[in-house]
């Protein structure tokens, strides 16, 4: 793998923004104003589907991690196009310097004028280190919603997406292969978070609308409540 400086270039990465060690720095954004939900849950268990209708009710700004690596790997003047490819056709997570710039501009990007803002933050973090890494130097979150969901049932549903999304990875081979990481690599930071009592787990299983009322109502025992 080539070394990653996400400071180089003329993408979103060439952003400046929080330096790449977390020793003896402080988070980018005060958690007393911006307010992070992690949304996690296997490929295919909704997140995307159910942030949404968070966004629609709730005026949260929704940042998908694959979305924006997605959009990065597109981006003819990226460097790191091949890399993330690669990387999301073999079900691997990208090496987190990369998604976490990116993260890291999308939420300065859109904080309103006096610096609030309230974000999900969907399919990330799948990996302890960048669990920790971004709670140190971008902000803290206030929760983690977990959509939990067999794989019988996601597997179906990727299938079946599969045939108009035209996604790298909606096939058998990268299926079985996001699955194996999934359990091995993202599970653990849901394990974590739950130890801290910082999980909000709801059964993904269902149809999208009952999951929805599932959500809301765990939402709403967390204090979290529709905007409008
Ligand atoms: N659908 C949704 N809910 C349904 C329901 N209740 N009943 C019936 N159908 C339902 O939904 C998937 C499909 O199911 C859709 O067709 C939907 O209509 C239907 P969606 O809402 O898209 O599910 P989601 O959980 O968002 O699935 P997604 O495929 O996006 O999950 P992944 O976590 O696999 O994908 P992501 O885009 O987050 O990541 C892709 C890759 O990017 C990763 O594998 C990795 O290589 C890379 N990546 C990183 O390296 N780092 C990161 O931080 C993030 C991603
Ligand atoms: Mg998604």
């Amino acid at each position: 793998m080539p070394a990653i400086d996400p400071t180089s270039g003329t993408s979103a990465l060439a952003q400046p923004a929080a330096p790449l060690t977390s020793a003896n720095t402080s988070p980018a954004f005060d958690r007393e104003k911006v307010t992070i939900l992690f949304v996690l849950g296997g490929p295919g268990s909704g997140k995307g589907t159910q942030c949404a209708n968070l966004v629609r009710d709730y005026g949260f700004v929704h940042l998908s991690a694959g979305d924006l690596l997605r959009e990065e790997q597109n981006n003819k003047e990226s460097k790191y196009g091949q890399l993330i490819a690669d990387y999301i056709k073999d079900g691997k997570i990208v090496p987190m310097e990369i998604t976490v710039k990116l993260l890291e501009g999308a939420i300065r990007s859109k904080l309103n004028s006096d610096g609030t803002g309230k974000f999900l933050v969907d399919g990330f973090p799948r990996k302890m280190d960048q669990a920790i890494f971004f709670e140190e130097t971008v902000c803290p979150s206030k929760s983690t919603i977990f959509l939990e969901c067999s794989e019988e049932v996601m597997r179906e549903r990727l299938l079946n997406r599969g045939k108009t999304s035209g996604r790298s990875d909606d096939n058998e081979e990268s299926i079985v292969k996001r699955f194996k990481t999934f359990v091995e690599t993202s599970m653990p930071v849901v394990d974590h978070f739950e130890e801290e009592g910082r999980v909000i787990k709801v059964s993904a299983e269902d149809s999208v609308n009952e999951v929805y009322e599932n959500l809301a109502k765990a939402l709403a025992e967390k204090g979290i409540s529709p905007s409008k």
